[in-house]
């Protein structure tokens, strides 16, 4: 019987040591899929940040190798090599065999620390089939290999180096990873990221088995950044930027308005982007708005009404960017910032750096208020048809729309949701389903393409009002995950071009609208068959061309004995159930953002309006068929 109860993952981490994150690695990565295999990059790459903040390191270059490894190297101060004073071995053996000792352990030198998990190379090195570690410092190269975490070799002098710094090569261990194959593109988002986050850094990434090479850096920094956000976007002004540097770290702040209806504010805690918000957003928030009221009142734009807070962030790009040296991270991801002073902090820099901006800048000023005018009244008239459509709804079930099949199960955790892409498929969806916890609602053709729309028009489409009534959440301010009605929201669309379409319009729409629902994992497409393969009384139902060629092979089948269907109205319920809706059997696909900043750029150049930028993205990724998001 030990005294303590409950002991918490840092004390597991403690106690168990490198087997202990072999063993439970998605406790220390966060899983062991392709977010996982990347994070063992940025793991590495964030050391050598550290070491660039700290002053002493000017590039970082990131090689994915022909052999499937990838080596990190910087030309910081390099990693200590002398015997360390209580393991009498290489200090830099203690780093990356013991967890907890990556990097920090020269806790003086660093001011602040990125890492999301701030695990440290050490875990990296326990992850890693082989790993091996360069260090020049004192004029010599020293040397050492790992493998799956202990060392192979003794830290060995292997020749006489000039300069200083660190090279770290490591190979994902496949015991591990479900895959273990880089994408330049992932990594490329983040490298870009980290260098508009710290202005001056430069990395370089090199992929040398398609023997490019790409290279990040920004002098201009978050200015740079939310103008790259922008990009396709008409931007009002100029980016309002600034920074306020503390004791125990950093505040930085770029502002520009455009033209759209989205809000895009995205906050960073020593660059790790804080999809869950925390004291830093919410401090900007109210501060911003507090500031665009104040001046619409004084220059009597607005009388008796406020602003409310969606009001002044239509149309608003921001970063949020802050450095601190004991973040504490909170929420579901860890990536909430919990410093309860930040918030106030936050407010009141912005507070008076904004209300000092527009007094010297009145025109831009103007432009903003009249944005958030123009948003107030479109809350207003939308309101009132809200108001309209609920009263005519009283009359009908619940207020759910008649199209809609419900089911029986009022449980959301075990409940689905189907849209689907016209009402005759509609029809054999309801017959085919499972009442207890299929729901279907048939969507009429193409739905609105809410990137264009104004917030209020998007809202007096019957096709989108349907779509938030069944779904129950609500949307923007009032979203309230608690009031989902599903657990799995499934997009069912014909296996052709209108359908990726259809799709990419609910896509815009749940992202604009109930970003939310993706974030947390709940909304999914449906997988229909591309062909059936019939042999005799078989039936082999096949969901992609490459299947369909094995298939035939296999089964001997010759032309004719193959069917092509050409929408989901093509298949009976009975088929439709066998290979698209019976849970034991489908196949769904998850949509998740990888990255909301790509994603957010990604809509604005596929839906808005913005031609030639749409032209261009589309060749430029062409040959990648789907759409990665
Ligand atoms: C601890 C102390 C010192 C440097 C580092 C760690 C260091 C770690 C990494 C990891 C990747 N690149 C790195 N570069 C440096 C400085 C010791 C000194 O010279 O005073």
């Amino acid at each position: 019987m030990g005294e303590k109860k409950d002991y918490t993952a840092d004390d597991i981490k403690v106690l168990e040591g490198l087997e202990g994150v072999r063993k439970r690695p998605a406790m220390y990565i966060g899983s062991t899929g392709k977010e996982g295999l990347h994070h063992l990059v940025y793991e590495v790459v964030d050391n050598s940040v550290d070491e660039a903040l700290a002053g002493f390191c000017t590039k970082i270059k990131v090689i994915l190798n022909k052999d499937g490894s990838v080596t990190v190297d910087d030309d910081g101060r390099g990693i200590p090599v002398d015997p360390h004073p209580t393991y009498k071995v290489p200090a830099a053996q203690i780093a990356l065999t013991k967890l907890h000792a990556g990097g920090k352990f020269d806790k003086k030198s660093y001011a602040i620390s990125g890492g999301l998990h701030g695990v440290g190379v050490s875990c990296v090195n326990a992850l890693s089939k082989k790993l091996i570690l360069e260090i020049k410092r004192d004029g010599k190269i020293h040397q050492q290999e790992y493998s799956r975490g202990d060392p192979t070799t003794k830290m060995k002098i292997i020749g006489n180096a000039t300069g200083t710094g660190t090279k770290i090569t490591f190979y994902p261990d496949e015991q591990i990873f479900s895959t273990t194959t880089f994408d330049f593109k992932t990594l490329e988002t983040r490298f870009r990221e980290i260098t508009f986050l710290n202005a001056g850094l430069k990395i370089e990434l090199r992929d040398e088995i398609k023997d490019t090479t790409q290279e990040f850096f920004s002098s201009g920094g978050l200015v740079e950044f939310v103008r790259w956000i922008n990009k396709s976007k008409e931007v009002l002004h100029k980016p309002i930027y600034f920074k306020r540097e503390m004791n125990n770290g950093a505040i930085e702040i770029a502002i520009q308005y455009n033209s759209t209806y989205q809000e895009n504010i995205f906050g960073f805690v020593n660059t790790i982007n804080t999809v869950e918000g925390g004291t830093h957003i919410s401090g900007f928030k109210t501060a911003l708005t507090r500031v665009i009221n104040d001046y619409a009142k004084k220059k009597e734009l607005l009388k008796n009404d406020s602003f409310s807070g969606d009001d002044v962030r239509e149309g608003l790009t921001a970063i949020v960017s802050v450095k601190l040296s004991e973040p504490q991270f909170e929420g579901q991801t860890k990536t909430k910032l919990g410093n309860s002073e930040i918030k106030g902090l936050v407010d009141s820099i912005v507070t008076s750096a904004l209300t000092e901006f527009f007094e010297e800048n009145p025109q831009v000023a103007k432009k903003i208020a009249d944005k958030s005018l123009e948003a107030a009244k479109a809350r207003l008239a939308a309101k009132k048809a809200k108001d309209l459509v609920r009263r005519k709804n009283a009359f009908s079930l619940g207020g759910l729309p008649g199209k809609l099949a419900d089911c029986s199960d009022k449980k959301s955790e075990e409940t689905e949701l189907y849209l689907v892409e016209g009402e005759s498929a509609g029809g054999s969806a309801k017959m085919a389903r499972n009442k207890e916890m299929q729901a279907i609602l048939p969507l009429r053709g193409k739905i609105l393409n809410v990137e264009k729309a104004n917030p209020s028009k998007a809202l007096s489409s019957e096709e989108i009002t349907n779509m938030i009534t069944v779904i129950g959440t609500g949307i923007g301010e009032q979203f309230d995950q608690a009031k989902i009605r599903y657990g799995k929201i499934i997009m069912m669309t014909d296996a052709d071009v209108d359908g990726e379409h259809i799709k990419t319009l609910l896509l815009t729409f749940f992202f604009r609208f109930m970003p939310q629902l993706i974030e947390h994992g709940h909304i999914y497409a449906a997988m229909p068959p591309l062909y059936r393969v019939r042999k005799g009384q078989k039936d082999v139902y096949v969901y992609t061309d490459e299947e369909l060629k094995k298939v035939t092979a296999e089964l001997g089948v010759t032309e004719g004995g193959v069917t092509r269907f050409k929408g989901l109205g093509e298949m009976n319920s009975n088929q439709l159930w066998d290979t698209t809706m019976n849970p034991k059997t489908r196949k769904i696909k998850k949509i998740y953002i990888e990255d909301a900043i790509e994603a957010d750029r990604i809509f604005t150049m596929l839906m808005g309006d913005d031609v030639q930028a749409r032209k261009d993205f589309i060749q430029e990724n062409a040959h990648e068929a789907k759409l990665d998001i």
